[in-house]
């Protein structure tokens, strides 16, 4: 079994529930001396750093969200002087300010671990040529990935997102066996390169990937793992805590190994915020065990999912991550029926006759919720075939409505139609928000 950094990540569950104390011991009295909003809350209800003894204490703690960051715009959750922080990242959320990150020396690196760890787990070694095609910028994932690359010693190609053509041709010439990019770009890609006449194997050495940044559904992976004949790693991050590399697939994809001797998670019900058992879904929350920049204490994530601490047969010892449901405020409430756009895809991905390429829109008609989907044809069906299209839609109409327990209208449009994106997709237009 390839590791990156054994002594760690196979770590016994004891002794990592001792060196997570420490550091969680040490991190409070840390944020309590230098990060002055989240001072405030524990004065508030009066808690002192020394009434955290252990990691079990830690639902002692208040909770920090998106807006204290906000509200702290842009400095103001840093913990570190100013001549100690090296690198700025934003989050340009789709609602409302950036969201800024601040990171040390020591930060960047302890994140370019966690980043070569992930790389490892999806297959990488020092061997291997690893294609970034995340954006490199604000956006954590080229930079993240790129330093990860680095850190475990493969040939790094920075490529960055954008100029889908030029892309392919570097992947093909520099023979890349790793990619990453957004779950939506590499079938993009896949669609190009299909296009192109390309066979994977053949002129494509690629033989895994990790994709991230946005949700994405189990269908998803299967669709990209056969149209490329690669593994297809889930990788997960914020930049808030850190980018990419907080959580990983390794081969057996039991869940994404959490990086839980840097970042904490826990798992609270939505409602009452009180802390959920392993696999309960509800709102993922984080707490940095060694950042220095902008540590953050028991944060919101505002992303749906569950945790499992089942063994993996790779032998790593961390608690997992269950694929990611949605964020959420992703979640769109439809005649009072709760629907995630992961739902919507996992059924879209069911049926061959349509591709993976759509869009949500939702809009309010005559005080009523209305829900479209809209969604590509398989370019192996033609729009001209009109019966055969409607017996498509039909079909789509009745598994979404019992999938969703709600109705959605289906248009079907030609391959091609929907935007592609280079970076995160956006995949819904709510007009009632307008
Ligand atoms: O998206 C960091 C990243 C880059 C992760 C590349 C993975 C790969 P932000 O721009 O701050 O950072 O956005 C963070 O993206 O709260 C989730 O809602 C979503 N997200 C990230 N990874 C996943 C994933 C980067 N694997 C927000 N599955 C997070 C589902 C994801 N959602």
């Amino acid at each position: 079994m390839q590791y990156f950094q054994p002594e760690i990540e196979t770590m016994s569950v004891a002794e990592k529930k001792e060196l997570q104390s420490e550091r969680l011991v040490r991190m409070v009295k840390y944020v309590y001396d230098n990060q002055l909003p989240y001072r405030a809350k524990m004065d508030a209800i009066k808690l002192k750093p020394s009434d955290i003894k252990s990691i079990d204490d830690i639902y002692k703690l208040p909770y920090t969200v998106k807006q204290d960051l906000r509200d702290a715009y842009p400095f103001g959750m840093m913990a570190a002087p100013r001549r100690d922080l090296v690198r700025l990242h934003a989050s340009s959320a789709t609602t409302g300010k950036l969201t800024v990150a601040g990171y040390t020396q020591k930060d960047i690196d302890i994140w370019a671990e966690c980043a070569a760890r992930s790389l490892v787990m999806a297959g990488a070694d020092k061997e291997s040529v690893v294609h970034v095609a995340y954006g490199y910028g604000l956006f954590t994932g080229g930079l993240g990935m790129h330093y990860g690359a680095e850190k475990m010693g493969a040939v790094v190609v920075p490529a960055s997102a954008g100029n889908t053509q030029k892309q392919i041709q570097l992947i093909a010439d520099f023979g890349a066996d790793i990619i990453c990019c957004t779950p939506s770009y590499i079938i993009y890609l896949a669609d190009e390169i299909e296009k192109l006449g390309l066979k994977p194997g053949v002129d494509i050495k690629l033989k895994g990937g990790v994709f991230g940044a946005e949700a994405w559904s189990e269908g998803m992976r299967e669709t990209i793992e056969k149209r490329l004949g690669i593994r297809a790693c889930d990788i997960y991050g914020l930049s808030e805590i850190a980018g990419p590399g907080v959580a990983c697939d390794c081969q057996f994809k039991t869940g994404m190994h959490i990086q839980d001797d840097h970042f904490y998670p826990e798992i609270v019900d939505v409602d009452t915020l009180e802390p959920l058992p392993y696999g309960e879904s509800g709102e993922l929350v984080f707490t940095t065990l060694t950042k220095e920049g902008m540590p953050l204490i028991r944060y919101r994530t505002r992303d749906i999912a569950s945790l499992n601490n089942a063994p993996c047969p790779c032998g790593r010892t961390s608690v997992k991550l269950n694929k990611i449901t949605g964020r959420s405020d992703d979640m769109l409430i439809i005649r009072g029926v709760n629907v995630f756009p992961s739902q919507i895809e996992s059924v879209l991905l069911k049926n061959t006759d349509v591709a993976p390429h759509y869009h949500i829109n939702v809009d309010r008609v005559n005080n009523l919720d209305t829900m479209e989907i809209v969604v590509e044809l398989s370019p192996s069906v033609s729009v001209d075939e009109v019966a055969h299209v409607e017996e498509i839609r039909r079909k789509l109409s009745s598994d979404m409505a019992s999938a969703l327990s709600v109705s959605a209208k289906i248009t079907l449009v030609s391959p091609g139609t929907v935007a592609r994106s280079e970076g995160k997709a956006k995949r819904i237009t709510d007009k009632r928000k307008l």
